[in-house]
């Protein structure tokens, strides 16, 4: 019996619209749960792996046009254009809604409707936001189940009169040509349409807790981020938190989840993760930030993640996890490039075609066993790192918040913002190198402002001016930094060893936190010098580290006018303090003697 009749309307329209055979409500049990991939096995979207191997894991391979986020086809629907912005594609709603109803249409018959009500953040938060999602892919549905938290307990919450975002998804025919992933945030709506994709197709995700949650948190007064939040514990017991947004594929799950060099184990760090992609930042009572993560699982990229590179997240997907678009091993198992283990003698590609390794294309290129972008998708209770107060309904507090893109040049390893508002500006314009995460140009630079670009649900300088009254509304607000663990040296090889090495930086950035570790003042922030990172036992020449350390200012005026030229794309609304930011780093690269580089002082 459903409480809420707006509710029960709404599925009955919808249900009216698609005609599925078949509705079945979501009640988040484990018997709903065995019964839902017992159909996925039957009906061929999963492949259930090896029992003993990989227990309670499945294998779904997505076609092989849909297998990364379309951002050209994703849209902000508002009813005024300017409200969408220059960095989003804009359609009115009653266009959205118009031709996505055409090939919603009659497109769920002989299919079944799910209908998911689920809870961004816990059930028991003042701060989470309610879902229902509506789908005809027991993929999408089984993921849900694992992303977010599913069931009869949300319907609870929500009671008679609660409100919800409606969450429409369908399948269609999987056409790339009818595909459109639509926002109306002014109606509390998406309609995502032709697409199997998680990005696309786990409405929870970016387009609830980044599009839709950004309009609301910009009405309300906090901020939808596209972090991760972990805990770093020291000797002393104390845990300081960090939120650190990096575009995607960036290595934000490895973070998260990071396993210390033994060196700094042994001098008692260690990292509790909270969440891994997204993070939900309030005010709290003592003046602090506070941030929540709205997930319940991680939507993780497969390929480069090993025992090496992430621990924790391979002891994650030992069981119960969806392994999408990897190699599917003869034995049940699966594999891909820069995983464990040598490849299996014989596979299935993520294409769905006989695979061994070796194999080339006919330019001579190797074939992939997984794509790029091939995912797991696993419930973050499995992991070994997950901190006890992950799931607090206040959320943890955050001491510093840190942007990070992946550049061959120019941004040193680290730098510290002088405050908030430059802070702001030092997110505004993050760059980072396209990834396989999205569909387009791999390596071509983009500006992806706080590793926003695709989620900001609305106009991006308007989202600046909500960071720069933000900044205005917490008392004690966290330091902003900026990392960058992909800068080369001269023979294109990083210069930095990243992984768990990292902790070596965010130890840095916490000590600066303190008010303790060394820097020295350069035209773009606060950068350590040399001695003031924890090098102990780490292979790095003298050379390599001030390489890593370098602020030329050659290179940074070309890209101060870059910001310039990115800044007056936005359009009118750029607030005037980031355009003075801006010119106050000119001023500041104009005081530092002619085209030398800037080196931290020894
Ligand atoms: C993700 C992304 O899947 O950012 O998290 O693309
Ligand atoms: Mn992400």
């Amino acid at each position: 019996m459903i409480k809420n009749l707006q509710l029960q309307k709404w599925v009955e329209e919808m249900a009216g619209m698609c005609h599925p055979d078949r509705v079945v409500w979501l009640d988040g049990s484990l018997a709903e749960r065995q019964r839902l991939e017992d159909e996925a096995v039957t009906g061929g979207d999963l492949v259930r792996l090896n029992a003993q191997k990989l227990p309670g894991c499945f294998f779904h391979r997505s076609q092989s046009n849909d297998v990364a986020r379309t951002e050209h086809l994703t849209f902000i629907c508002t009813r005024n254009k300017d409200d969408a912005g220059p960095t989003n594609n804009w359609m009115s709603p009653a266009e959205g809604y118009r031709r996505a109803a055409e090939i919603f249409k009659d497109s769920m018959k002989g299919r079944t409707m799910y209908v998911i009500p689920f809870s961004m953040g816990p059930v028991a938060s003042p701060f989470s936001k309610i879902g229902v999602q509506l789908t005809d892919s027991v993929y999408v549905a089984l993921n849900m189940r694992i992303m977010t938290r599913v069931g009869s307990a949300v319907l609870e919450k929500l009671g008679a009169d609660g409100a919800f975002t409606r969450c429409l998804h369908g399948k269609a025919q999987l056409d790339p040509e009818k595909r459109l992933i639509l926002h109306f945030p002014e109606d509390n709506a998406v309609w995502s349409v032709g697409s199997g994709y998680g990005g696309n197709a786990l409405l929870g995700k970016k387009c609830l807790s980044l599009r839709i949650a950004g309009w609301l948190a910009r009405q309300e007064g906090w901020l939808a981020e596209h972090m991760l939040i972990t805990g770093i514990e020291h000797k002393d017991g104390r845990i300081e938190y960090v939120a650190a947004a990096f575009p995607s594929a960036c290595g934000k799950t490895n973070l998260a989840m990071l396993i210390p060099p033994e060196i700094l184990k042994a001098k008692g760090v260690r990292y509790w993760t909270v969440g891994d992609d997204i993070a939900w930042l309030r005010v709290g009572p003592d003046g602090r930030l506070w941030a929540v993560n709205p997930e319940a699982g991680f939507f993780g990229v497969a390929p480069g993640t090993n025992s090496k590179t992430n621990q924790n997240a391979i002891a994650t997907i030992q069981r119960n996890t969806i392994f999408t678009n990897v190699l599917l091993g003869d034995d049940l198992t699966v594999w891909w490039e820069g995983g464990d283990g040598a490849p299996p003698a014989h596979g299935t590609d993520w294409q769905g075609r006989p695979w061994q390794p070796g194999r080339k294309d006919e330019k001579g290129a190797p074939i992939l066993g997984a794509h790029p972008n091939s995912r797991f998708t696993a419930p973050a209770s499995q992991c070994p790192c997950l901190s006890p107060r992950w799931e607090d309904p206040q959320g943890v507090p955050i001491s510093a918040i840190v942007f990070g893109g992946r550049r061959a040049r120019v941004a040193p390893l680290v730098y510290e913002a002088f405050d908030w508002a430059h802070g702001v500006y030092v997110g505004a314009t993050v760059a980072s190198e396209r990834t396989a995460a999205q569909v387009g140009k791999q390596g071509e630079v983009r500006r992806d402002p706080m590793a926003m670009l695709p989620f900001c649900g609305y106009h991006i300088a308007d989202y600046f001016a909500h960071w720069l009254e933000m900044g205005k509304k917490i008392p004690h607000p966290p330091k902003i930094f900026h990392v960058n663990w992909f800068r080369t040296g001269e023979d294109g090889r990083f210069l930095w060893p990243g992984y768990g090495e990292n902790a070596r930086v965010l130890e840095w950035i916490l000590e600066r936190c303190r008010g303790e570790g060394q820097a020295k003042s350069t035209p773009i922030g606060y950068v350590p010098t040399p001695e003031a990172l924890d090098l102990e036992g780490l292979d790095l020449s003298a050379s390599a580290l001030e390489e890593l350390l370098a602020v030329r200012p050659h290179e940074w005026e070309k890209e101060a006018a870059d910001h310039k030229t990115f800044f007056e794309s936005l359009g009118p609304k750029l607030p005037l303090e980031l355009r003075g930011q801006q010119e106050a780093l000119v001023g500041r690269l104009g005081g530092v003697a002619g085209g030398g580089t800037c080196r931290p002082s020894r």
